[in-house]
């Protein structure tokens, strides 16, 4: 598919840039707030990505985090105003900015293409580790061209499990330390590392359990919602229905103990419904 190899284009030279970028001082904007960050380099990626596939898909329509407003209306406002399109491009130029502006590697570029609103094919690009993830509908996930498959533990005792702290003051920071204290006494540990989208990466690639996050957006799971779904793997909202590009609470696993993350975290009232 075409579209796939403008993807991974696009997804290993804006990695590359960011990987240039990471050690040297850049300006760091806050958006909503502290917690809330953009560097220069967030909008050069972004700049990059889109140059490049409008330069080989030119009526194609995209949705990139850094051109929406900042705040949850703003992207909810952004998704409804792009889904429609046929061929929609859903692109986070840096997933993990905040660990990227303090030097801690583990971020990357994201970038999903969605035709009539279904996600047909999905490159995260972990540019530290040189870590290519690649899915095409139907065909399967690759990790820097191998196979990919989700984990195979059964139970939570043998999970380990990764979400994430919304950035904002909605409140729901909160109501995922309540599904933490849930959790992590019931499984082998809980990480957070601070890029959802190379969380489900590594949901996809075996290397986690599952993965579950609040108030995400479209550009943080598009691409690693059709890659852990080609591994073998099971994604859904925190209710337990079908992921969609509409999907702003996540849940994400090998399948396995899918049904027992999302007992665990409507026990913790965590589901953020
Ligand atoms: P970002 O680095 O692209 O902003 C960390 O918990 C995850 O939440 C990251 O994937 C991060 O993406 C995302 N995130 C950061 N700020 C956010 C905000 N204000 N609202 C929702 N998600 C946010
Ligand atoms: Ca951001
Ligand atoms: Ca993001
Ligand atoms: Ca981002």
């Amino acid at each position: 598919m075409a579209e796939l190899e403008t993807a991974i284009q696009a997804a290993k030279e804006a990695g590359k840039l960011i990987r240039e970028k990471v050690y040297v001082s850049k300006r760091v904007d806050r958006k909503s707030s502290a917690h809330d960050l953009v560097t220069e380099v967030d909008k050069a990626s972004e700049e990059l990505v889109r140059e490049m596939i409008l330069s080989r898909h030119p009526d194609h329509a995209i949705l990139g985090e850094e051109g929406v407003a900042a705040g949850v209306e703003a992207s909810k406002q952004a998704l409804e105003e792009h889904r429609a399109y046929e061929a929609l491009w859903v692109v986070d130029p840096i997933d993990g900015t905040t660990n990227f502006v303090h030097g801690f590697p583990f971020f990357c570029v994201s970038i999903a293409f969605a035709r009539n609103q279904e996600v047909v094919a999905g490159v995260i690009y972990d540019p530290m580790q040189d870590d290519l993830f690649t899915a095409e509908k139907g065909k399967g996930a690759f990790l820097n061209g191998e196979r990919i498959t989700v984990s195979r533990e059964k139970t939570l005792p043998e999970s380990l499990l990764a979400t994430g702290f919304p950035t904002d003051a909605r409140g729901v920071r909160q109501v995922n330390t309540e599904a933490i204290l849930k959790l992590a006494p019931q499984v082998r540990n809980v990480r957070a590392a601070g890029s959802a989208a190379l969380h489900l990466a590594c949901v996809a690639a075996g290397r986690l359990t599952g993965f579950w996050e609040l108030e995400l957006n479209a550009w943080d799971l598009a691409a690693g919602a059709l890659l852990i779904q080609e591994a073998g793997g099971h994604v859904t909202d925190t209710l337990g229905r079908p992921y969609d590009l509409g999907v702003r609470h996540i849940l994400a696993t090998n399948g396995h103990v899918h049904d027992d993350v999302l007992q665990a975290l409507k026990e913790a009232g965590s589901t953020g419904f």
